[in-house]
């Protein structure tokens, strides 16, 4: 990161079938009319279409916050405060003067809503994917909340192979990890699946290999930005560089996502 703050897109991922745990939790306490969004804070506007699952911190914790009588987002809680100030997106009679005062319908760990079933826009996965956990997941960053595009990011590849090849230590259903890599950008030097190429291509044998990941996620996001061409979507072969903008504008336009500054 830069000078000054990162301009993220927020996505919202509502909501289709609550973990167990997280169902209990939140049992009668959000009207049956609302929507509860996970809302994954993403550089990558273009790729959402390879969406296979939404990763959260296991071990992060997490509110469910009130952002209008129809609207609830989970995310941390640094997240919301920080959403408040930054347009409209919450919409509450009283406006929170301070963290506390945000309208909060629980606090759980991530590790509670593994498992939830979300509704994932412009993923080709229409019948939803699932929440997964990820081990690297920032508390500091973003909204805590990251998307899994495992085509186009190195860290969230490595991540899908170590939960699918370890499903029961992370106490989730293999199938889960292994939805079909969709590709969606085709590059000159790395083919059409950036992330698992490099990840190959460098022996990286776990998401903890951080140095290693840094290189591939740096690379994977160059040459997607410069050399990239779109495969898939209302801007299929045009460049990444075009599209990208594009792609965010529809996601901002249709109400599924919002820009989020952090
Ligand atoms: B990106 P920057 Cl396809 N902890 O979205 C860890 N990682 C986080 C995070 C957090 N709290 N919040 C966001 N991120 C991820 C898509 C993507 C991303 C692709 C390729 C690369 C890529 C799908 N995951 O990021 O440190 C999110 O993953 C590599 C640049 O603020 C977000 O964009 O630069 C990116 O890291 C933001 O990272």
């Amino acid at each position: 990161e830069g000078v000054g703050p990162t301009e993220y897109t927020a996505l919202k991922l509502k909501v289709k079938e609550w973990s167990p745990e997280a169902a209990k939790a939140i049992e009668g306490k959000i009207p049956q009319d609302a929507s509860v969004y996970f809302v994954p804070a993403t550089l990558r506007p273009e790729t959402m279409y390879g969406q296979t699952c939404c990763f959260v911190g296991p071990a992060i914790k997490y509110g469910i916050f009130k952002v209008s009588d129809k609207e609830y987002f989970v995310c941390t809680k640094r997240a919301a405060w920080n959403m408040c100030f930054q347009g409209k997106f919450f919409d509450l009679d009283n406006f929170p003067k301070d963290q506390d005062q945000l309208e909060t319908i629980a606090e759980l760990p991530g590790s509670a809503f593994v498992g939830t079933l979300v509704n994932a826009p412009l993923s080709m996965y229409k019948e939803g994917v699932r929440i997964l956990p990820m081990d690297t997941v920032l508390a500091t960053k973003g909204t805590g909340v990251v998307t899994c595009v495992p085509s186009d990011s190195p860290d969230d590849y490595a991540t899908i192979r170590e939960l699918a090849k370890k499903a029961e230590y992370y106490k989730i259903q293999k199938e889960w990890a292994e939805l079909e890599i969709i590709p969606l950008i085709e590059t000159p030097n790395y083919g059409n699946l950036i992330a698992k190429t490099l990840v190959e291509k460098m022996k990286i044998n776990s998401p903890k290999d951080d140095k290693q990941l840094a290189e591939a996620k740096d690379i994977a996001y160059k040459e997607g930005f410069y050399t990239g061409t779109m495969l898939v979507g209302d801007f299929a072969g045009e460049k990444v560089q075009d599209a990208k903008e594009k792609v965010r504008q529809q996601i901002l336009n249709s109400g599924d996502g919002f820009p989020f500054a952090d």
